[in-house]
């Protein structure tokens, strides 16, 4: 049942008056101008393009709630599951063009602005990214909240409002150094909504006592209070009236009777100290990819935004007075990854403790509701929180960790009475010195389903660090949905003359909401003027990109060579030392060719771009030597044009975006078993750029779907990677002359101070080569050779790349956010009425 605080006589005026959203260019610069003039206080006489960007985003902004109110109502009305995606990153990149495409207005504001003297892409890039992610894991999360309203799904996402994103990289003589990130200064895609609150407990004791009625009764008490405010951010579906809702919640002290207390005493600097250690939880994103560091204010956070979250969902259930047994059945909760584990036990702890349902009854609740996705294999990225720790930040939590694990360990003690060893395997506790968490093992006790993000990947944690659990709860309840990404943002938005020419071979954009009919693209591969406009299209995102490589780096690049590209996080086990290694090797044959040969070799840009987390010192060095050698061989008179190498400072989505659509060649590198999925490889190749990569991740997924002849794959197989770890120790390891040669160049002094690499170079001759680099570098040069000889043949190349993303269909989020709702929400899109001003698409 949905009320009204308005009686019904009044809601006539309400009805007369309810506001509408523009649908035409002039209506578009009608309400800009307001804008700017009214709530920006400008005018025509100092309107820069700052504030033609503010004037714009609010208008659009104006148009986005008024969806967002229908949708929200609507879907209140349609009283249907709802799923909860929660997340402690959402890495959404700018705003504006992405709601200009989806509500299919782009081209009246594009107009408009022109009339009003500006230009639409000075105006869009006046926006700062939001940038409350690291990488993949917070991307993912945005395209999925971008096929998830453009799918019609009712669905929420719950973040933190961190006042720092990720922070802003600058390249200092080589080395990067981290600029703190403050965005919030003028966002108009957020909702502050003050009437939203909810006061979060920390620290305090349990109190078990039986009250007056002789009911048992625990209470978690005399706690510090931090309050959670929620800030709404909308997000508009691509093509359809649908405008779903983000929720991040921003910590302030609680303004509860205790710092009145203290402002009237007099200890005002005290209360004002409390109030900025409550700020403190959602200040800042914790800038690690792929790494845990257990750090306590880390868990405050996530604790702070699961507790948020879950008795913000709990209440807007409530609101339908429906049996708690019903739950399962309106609420679908995905964690991704174990940050938000803690959810799973603040729900039982709501059920149990709060609405004093049984244990068991409850239990089975929370099962049902939650799903868990795994990001990761990488032991230095599997949660662990110590015991001690969450003992003194939240001790009710603790115990009923343990008592979540008592029931489970009894459970498989008498399914597997003579296996001892198997309970201390499995247990959630590890009986470690202090005692830690495994918060997957939680994460997985807690769900009903477990996911990994690519084939390889969830069949190695079904083989690996979960195998056990496996044999507990059989096959079923671990299974695998491979990523994938928005082709709005990532090929509309960031290419649009590629879909434009996309379009008008197949008729329409309705591509852009059924990736799959890309593949009426193969018919034209033998047609030359079109082959000529893709080739063309490229060669055009390459001069944008090389313009932006001269302002940003002051280096020059030819767009007519070959453009290799390797942007992600710096780590590792992604291999940019390999790529840099072969950077060198290249040089190396370089200097060492005749004129005449240096003559066949096709020029090639090296590019590179990505952040190091600030404190992972090896990344930071492999950043530092790529600087270093970009020094060298741009300078080189020998080398000419030959062979550039650049680094892109702060590497971002806004970046990306430039970045992408101008590969030939991009790099998927990591040491094969150790990518769970990868979403930038299935980006490039959307983009019509080759891929040179390893049998890892989504890149085998990428290799069936497009073919091993549109691949460049080298390097050992993910079942080798045990065996040849285990040989560098015990065998005899030789390392790869070629890369010998590598280091001897290296030692030489001859990218500066050798010191100053030395630890990457000694990672590989000394300390066991962990990720291989030596062992596949000789595949990997080959395989570069193979590139150089293939791109001399443009026609050929042409017709792979047309076929490539001919079969890309596959790699939408809209597919996979489908196989999500069919496998493991158990939910259904929401029937939207195509409303009479249905978008006309640009
Ligand atoms: P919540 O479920 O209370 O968080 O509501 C989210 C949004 O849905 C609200 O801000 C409203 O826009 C809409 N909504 C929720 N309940 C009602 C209702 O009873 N009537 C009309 N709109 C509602
Ligand atoms: O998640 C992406 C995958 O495509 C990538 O292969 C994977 O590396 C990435 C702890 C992570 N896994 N784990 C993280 C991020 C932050 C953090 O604090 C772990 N990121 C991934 C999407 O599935």
């Amino acid at each position: 049942s949905v009320e009204s605080s308005i009686p019904e006589p009044q809601r006539e005026t309400w009805r007369k008056f309810s506001a509408s959203s523009f649908k035409s260019k002039d209506e578009f610069q009608r309400e800009t101008v307001r804008h700017i003039e009214t709530t920006l206080a400008r005018s025509l006489y100092n309107c820069d393009e700052k504030a033609a960007y503010s004037g714009t985003a609010l208008a659009f902004r104006d148009r986005l709630i008024i969806d967002w109110n229908k949708t929200q109502q609507r879907q209140t009305f349609a009283d249907q599951k709802r799923i909860y995606y929660l997340s402690l990153e959402f890495l959404m990149g700018r705003a504006l063009d992405n709601a200009m495409l989806n509500v299919g207005l782009k081209n009246s504001a594009k107009d408009g602005l022109a009339e009003l003297g500006f230009r639409i892409e000075d105006v869009i890039s006046q926006e700062h990214d939001a940038a409350l992610g690291n990488g993949g894991l917070g991307r993912l999360a945005a395209c999925f909240l971008d096929s998830l309203a453009s799918l019609n799904y009712a669905a929420w996402g719950y973040g933190l409002r961190y006042r720092y994103g990720i922070f802003k990289q600058e390249i200092d003589n080589g080395y990067q150094v981290e600029i703190p990130d403050y965005w919030l200064d003028f966002n108009p895609w957020e909702f502050p909504r003050n009437d939203v609150t909810i006061d979060i407990q920390f620290y305090g004791w349990v109190n078990k006592y039986t009250d007056e009625n002789g009911k048992q009764i625990t209470s978690w008490q005399d706690g510090e209070i931090v309050t959670a405010v929620a800030y709404d951010v909308p997000i508009p579906g691509y093509g359809t009236a649908t405008v779903n809702n983000l929720r991040l919640w921003s910590s302030r002290a609680s303004s509860g009777e205790f710092d009145f207390a203290k402002f009237n005493s007099g200890e005002y600097e005290g209360a004002v100290a409390d109030e900025q250690r409550a700020e403190t939880i959602s200040a800042v994103l914790y800038p690690n990819d792929n790494m845990e560091r257990g750090k306590e204010l880390r868990l405050k956070q996530q604790y702070f935004w699961c507790a948020a979250s879950l008795h913000d969902i709990v209440r807007r259930f409530k609101k339908s007075n429906r049996p708690w047994k019903d739950f399962p059945d309106q609420v679908a909760i995905q964690l991704n990854d174990t940050h938000p584990t803690l959810a799973v036990v603040e729900m039982q702890r709501i059920l149990t403790d709060l609405e004093g349902l049984e244990w068991n009854q409850a239990w089975d609740i929370v099962t049902k509701t939650f799903g868990y996705t795994n990001h990761t294999v990488l032991p230095e990225a599997l949660e662990k929180w110590s015991v001690p720790l969450l003992q003194h930040l939240l001790p009710r939590h603790l115990q009923i960790i343990y008592d979540i694990n008592l029931y489970f360990l009894q459970q498989v003690e008498r399914r597997f009475p003579k296996d001892r060893d198997m309970l201390s395997r499995v247990s959630i506790i590890e009986e470690s010195q202090p005692k830690m968490v495994r918060m997957a093992y939680l994460a997985i006790i807690g769900s009903h389903k477990v996911n990994g993000v690519a084939e390889l990947h969830s069949d190695l944690i079904k083989t690996t660090i979960f195998k056990d659990f496996v044999k507990i709860y059989g096959p079923d309840k671990f299974t695998n949905v491979t990523n994938g990404i928005t082709p709005r943002r990532w090929l509309h938005q960031a290419n649009p003359r590629l879909s434009e020419l996309i379009a008008s071979k197949l008729g329409s954009y309705e591509f852009l909401k059924d990736l799959t009919l890309l593949n009426k693209l193969e018919k034209f591969v033998d047609d030359k003027d079109f082959k000529k406009e893709w080739a063309e299209i490229k060669y055009a995102n390459k001069v944008r990109l090389a313009q932006h490589i001269l302002t940003a780096t002051g280096i020059s690049v030819n767009p007519k060579a070959l453009f290799d590209i390797q942007v992600k996080r710096i780590h590792e086990y992604k291999r940019q030392q390999l790529n840099i290694f072969g950077v060198i090797h290249r040089y190396i044959a370089i200097k060492n060719m005749s004129p005449a040969e240096r003559k066949k070799l096709a020029p090639r840009v090296s590019i590179f771009g990505g952040k190091a987390a600030p404190g992972y010192w090896m990344a930071k060095t492999i950043i530092h030597l790529i600087n270093k050698v970009g020094d060298v061989v741009n300078n080189d008179k020998d080398v000419g044009d030959l062979l550039k190498v650049v680094f892109i400072p702060d590497y971002n989505v806004s970046k990306a975006e430039i970045i992408i659509p101008a590969s030939d060649i991009s790099e998927h590198i990591s040491t094969a078993g150790t990518e769970a999925s990868g979403t930038s490889n299935m980006k490039f190749v959307l983009n019509g750029g080759l891929v040179i990569g390893t049998l890892d991740g989504a890149n085998i997924e990428i290799t069936r779907e497009i073919g091993e002849q549109n691949v460049f794959l080298f390097g050992n197989l993910s079942e080798d990677v045990e065996d040849l770890r285990h040989n560098h120790f015990y065998g005899n390891h030789q390392v790869d002359p070629e890369l010998m040669k590598v280091f001897d160049m290296i030692k030489k002094g001859t990218f500066g101070d050798e010191g100053a690499f030395s630890s990457l170079v000694s990672a590989i001759v000394e300390h066991g080569d962990y990720y291989l680099v030596s062992d596949d570098f000789n595949s990997y040069c080959t395989t570069q050779d193979l590139i150089d000889e293939t791109y001399k043949n443009q026609d050929e190349w042409v017709t792979k790349s047309i076929t490539s993303v001919a079969r890309m269909g596959f790699f939408t989020s809209d597919r996979c956010i489908n196989e999500y709702a069919d496998t493991i929400w158990n939910i259904e899109p929401l029937q939207v009425k195509e409303e009479a001003d249905v978008r006309a698409r640009t």
